[in-house]
């Protein structure tokens, strides 16, 4: 490790900042090895700030070369400036002054892909959180807000298209012949908003006229072979962009909106102030090239980037602790949209199932940390899904309070207070409360609190006096640096089933009604339903109003019998998770004791008639057919024991294909779609029955769905279909496996987004020679460590494949931290997102965990970036 570790940094220190920057005026030479960056900034003193005469200190980088800085017109002599410790430390400043600096930098040799960098032949930024500092020396923290004016100058034959925040304002010539073009952003913005790019790239125009009456320029860029694949982007800009003014009340500001794609990209999209960037993964969409689950995506990306315009620009953060401010608001509100474009009940099931898989298993990790954290050593870091998701979840709680109208009356109140302001969470939370005369500061704790709530739920009928009992205990499990937990304020959605499938009506609080939300609040809480006629089966939690684990002991009839007659559609999908978790874990006890895994099933009954009810919705019956996944039965296991788990999965898949073999086929045959792609709600659903049916088809062995698998592979029209159709081929090592999976890389060898596919297929393919094949894959024409789609691709696979990633002889794990080691300084931010995995070895079974721990001891012996260090320190804490 390094001599001298990184330090966190703490919320309870934040204070104001010493100066404001008023004017930001920049200007870039752009060159591929040296950028000559000029900076102009209006500073003068914060009156808000106390420190009186503290020097100037503007943050920079090790990448970020000065050549020069003036204060007004007086240039600096060495003497009258510093840096230390990447910073440039001026001591003597006027109140009210103009400090100009020039810095080089070399975009070339960015592979952290922060700050200016170069993808494929293209100049691009991302700001986010911290990277204006690898750009330029400046005030890099969200709560200095500045307007920005910026002139690019590039040589226009090789890059004609020169983009900057807000509207182009002045073009021409340079004495050098080169070209300039000035763009001036009206709107104050931190520098993490600031956006630039450069190339010679295709564009799609469009316009949206504002409810208003202002006609609004729409345009998305990309390199010229992609330009066909974005017309499903601005069609989703151009809803989100309506469903915005009407949902929220809120209208665009510039004349101009821009989406730019890039290859080279670490996370999934940025918000930049009126020039998205986006990977170009999240952007483009073809039917031949796109799976519907691609297509949903680039639709919710897009929506939640535009909705950022006000959730995160127009209204921003003052300091990166309060980053759920933005992120959980905007989740919910891109959430929220997928929900109204398509089915409400699918989308909540999805984003419930990767919340409770992925998010809960962070919550009880080593880096666990409340939706506000209270320090962090390197905050590229905390772009989690506890900020994103469950950030999201309470943002949902607040709704569910407040109803729909109390919502939008609070976020009026919000958006009106704090407009052009970089406020924090309780700013969010106290306009909730004022817009609608309630008390919220209980519920405040969600904000501070880590982990996940556990409710533990007993009841008891009367059936003399008619009423219902309800016992709802409250805990919350310790996570780091949080021993002991206060009760949280915990909305909990109840309805009553009878015994014959129907919703059961009750009187609550002197209301007859059949559905309640209990403000649960204590930590041991009784609630009386009165006038219950009979014995009633308790639906619990609907809708998952609230992100916590619920326990509650139903029998099997009691599930099955939800499962088919909650009225609330969210709860029969967790009815059925619920039963096939119990099955589950029944069989990786058997796996674990070395006995046969038993044949009878209850749950094959259920999906028997799941697949005859010809009313349900095809994408629940998918949902519910697909089985609760390998990660998240790992996320619910005292130790994780992936190859146990693996093994029940494929023996309940198995049993269910070989009982209902002519189920699945009548199924997979009366699902086709017919006619041309769409993303439609409906054909997705199709598409996904006819998928899943097809899965258990091929499961059963028969020969006639064999052929049929390799036939819809051969004749598909659309990617969801071709690539399920070999994923399934793949996955059951059918004859044509090889010749398939090489035949699909020939014919799109020049689609690199669907070559991370191929990658990620290949990668996670069970073989003998599971890690050799990773090892072939990486050292492939086609790969590109540079391009982080490419490495999470094959990565992602690896962690798929249960047999080489969780070889006992370790050797998975140590190929995942040879890769980290590897990035650790070329890229930290993806360096640091690898180890993921390896923070949850306290939850393998001991032979695994000891081998996690071992590697991650062996990354913490290097000298290690502060995004790796933090992971690494804090999971062997
Ligand atoms: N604000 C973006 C996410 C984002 C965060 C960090 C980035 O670079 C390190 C890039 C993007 C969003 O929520 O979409
Ligand atoms: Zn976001």
């Amino acid at each position: 490790m390094a001599e001298q570790q990184p330090s966190a940094i703490f919320l309870k220190d934040y204070t104001v900042p010493n100066f404001l920057i008023d004017k930001t005026e920049l200007t870039f030479d752009l060159d591929e090895t040296q950028t000559i960056v000029t900076s102009r900034l209006h500073l003068r003193r914060n009156p808000e700030s106390k420190a009186r005469t503290s020097p100037l200190e503007l943050n920079g980088g090790e990448d970020v070369k000065l050549i020069g800085v003036a204060i007004d017109d007086y240039t600096l002599p060495k003497a009258e400036y510093a840096i230390k410790n990447d910073k440039l430390v001026i001591t003597a400043t006027p109140d009210e002054f103009v400090l100009t600096c020039e810095t080089l930098i070399e975009p070339q040799n960015n592979t952290k892909l922060e700050g200016l960098y170069r993808s494929s032949s293209m100049f691009c930024t991302q700001c986010e959180a911290e990277g204006f500092r690898h750009i330029t020396y400046y005030l890099d923290r969200p709560d200095v807000m500045s307007v920005f004016t910026t002139t690019i100058i590039a040589d226009e034959s090789r890059y004609p298209v020169m983009l900057s925040n807000g509207n182009e304002v002045a073009r021409g010539k340079t004495e050098e012949g080169k070209t300039f073009v000035t763009w001036h952003d009206p709107f104050k913005k931190p520098a993490y908003l600031f956006a630039l790019v450069a190339g010679n790239l295709e564009v799609l125009n469009d316009s949206f006229t504002t409810m208003s009456g202002r006609k609004v320029a729409l345009q998305i860029f990309t390199e010229k072979h992609n330009i066909d694949k974005v017309d499903f982007a601005m069609d989703s800009l151009k809803r989100s962009m309506k469903w915005d003014e009407e949902v929220y009340g809120r209208e665009y500001d510039l004349d101009i909106f821009m989406i730019v794609a890039v290859d080279d990209f670490n996370m999934g999209a940025m918000e930049n102030k009126g020039l998205n960037i986006f990977n170009s993964s999240c952007l483009l969409a073809s039917p031949e090239t796109t799976t519907d689950d691609g297509y949903l995506r680039v639709e919710a990306v897009v929506a939640h980037e535009y909705f950022h315009n006000w959730s995160g620009n127009r209204v921003t953060c003052r300091d990166w602790f309060q980053l759920s401010l933005k992120e959980g608001f905007t989740v919910f509100r891109d959430q929220s949209f997928s929900a109204d474009t398509h089915s409400d009940v699918v989308k909540r099931v999805e984003d419930v199932s990767f919340l409770k898989t992925a998010q809960f298993a962070e919550d009880a990790s080593p880096m666990a940390h409340p939706i506000r954290p209270a320090s962090f050593i390197e905050i590229s870091n905390f772009y989690t899904l506890t900020i994103y998701e469950k950030g999201a979840e309470v943002v949902r709680m607040i709704h569910t309070l407040l109803g729909e109208e109390g919502f939008r009356k609070g976020s009026d109140l919000y958006f009106e207070r704090h407009d052009g302001q970089a406020v924090t969470c309780d700013d969010f939370v106290n306009a909730m409360e004022a817009a609608n005369g309630v008390d919220l500061s209980q519920f405040k704790r969600w904000y501070s609190q880590a982990g996940t709530p556990r409710l533990q739920v007993t009841d008891h009928y009367d059936e003399q006096a008619q009423t219902y009992h309800l016992t709802i205990d409250q805990m919350t499990p310790p996570t780091p640096n949080q021993p002991t937990k206060l009760a949280l304020h915990v909305p909990v959605k109840v309805g009553l089933v009878g015994q014959n499938n129907q919703a059961l009506s009750f009187t609550f609080d002197g209301q007859s009604t059949d559905e309640v939300v209990l403000h649960v609040n204590d930590t041991e809480q009784t609630y009386v339903f009165e006038n219950v006629s009979e014995t009633p089966v308790p639906s619990l939690l609907r809708g998952f109003s609230a992100p916590v684990k619920l326990d509650y002991a139903y029998s099997t009839e009691q599930l099955l019998q939800l499962m088919s007659g909650d009225p609330d559609g969210f709860n029969r999908w967790s009815a059925s998770q619920q039963l096939a978790v119990n099955e589950l874990n029944g069989f990786v006890l058997q796996f674990q004791q070395g006995e046969t895994l038993s044949t009878d099933t209850r749950l094959v009954d259920g999906f028997k008639s799941l697949l005859a009810d010809e009313t349900l919705d095809p994408a629940m019956v998918a949902l519910i057919l697909s089985l609760p996944s390998q990660a998240y039965l790992s996320e619910l296991a005292d130790k994780i024991d992936p190859q146990a788990i693996k093994a029940a999965r494929e023996h309940l898949r198995q049993l269910t294909a070989q009982a209902l073999e002519t189920e699945f086929k009548q199924v997979y045959e009366s699902n086709a779609v017919t006619g041309d792609y769409q993303a439609s709600a409906e054909q997705i659903a199709k598409r996904s029955l006819k998928n899943a049916a097809l899965m258990y088809w091929v499961a059963s062995g028969s020969a006639e769905a064999k052929s049929a698998v390799v036939c819809q592979y051969r004749n598909a029209d659309n990617m969801t279909d071709q690539f399920a159709a070999l994923s399934c081929i793949v996955h059951f090592e059918l004859a044509e496996a090889d010749e398939l999976l090489n035949a699909f890389f020939e014919q799109w060898k020049h689609e690199s987004l669907v070559v991370n596919k191929w990658l990620m297929l290949s990668a996670a393919r069970e073989q003998d020679n599971g890690l050799e094949q990773i090892k072939q894959l990486m050292l492939h024409p086609n790969f590109d460590i540079k391009n982080p789609n490419k490495l999470r691709a094959v990565i992602g696979g690896l962690g798929q494949n249960v047999a080489t990633f969780h070889n006992l002889d370790g050797s998975g794990y140590t190929f995942l931290a040879d890769q980290i080691i590897l990035m650790n300084k070329r890229n930290p931010q993806i360096a640091s997102r690898l180890c993921t995995p390896l923070t949850r070895w306290q939850r393998m079974v001991p032979a695994l965990a000891e081998k996690m721990k071992a590697e991650l001891e062996r990354i913490a012996r290097e000298d290690l970036s502060k995004d790796v260090y933090e992971v690494v320190s804090k999971s062997l804490a």
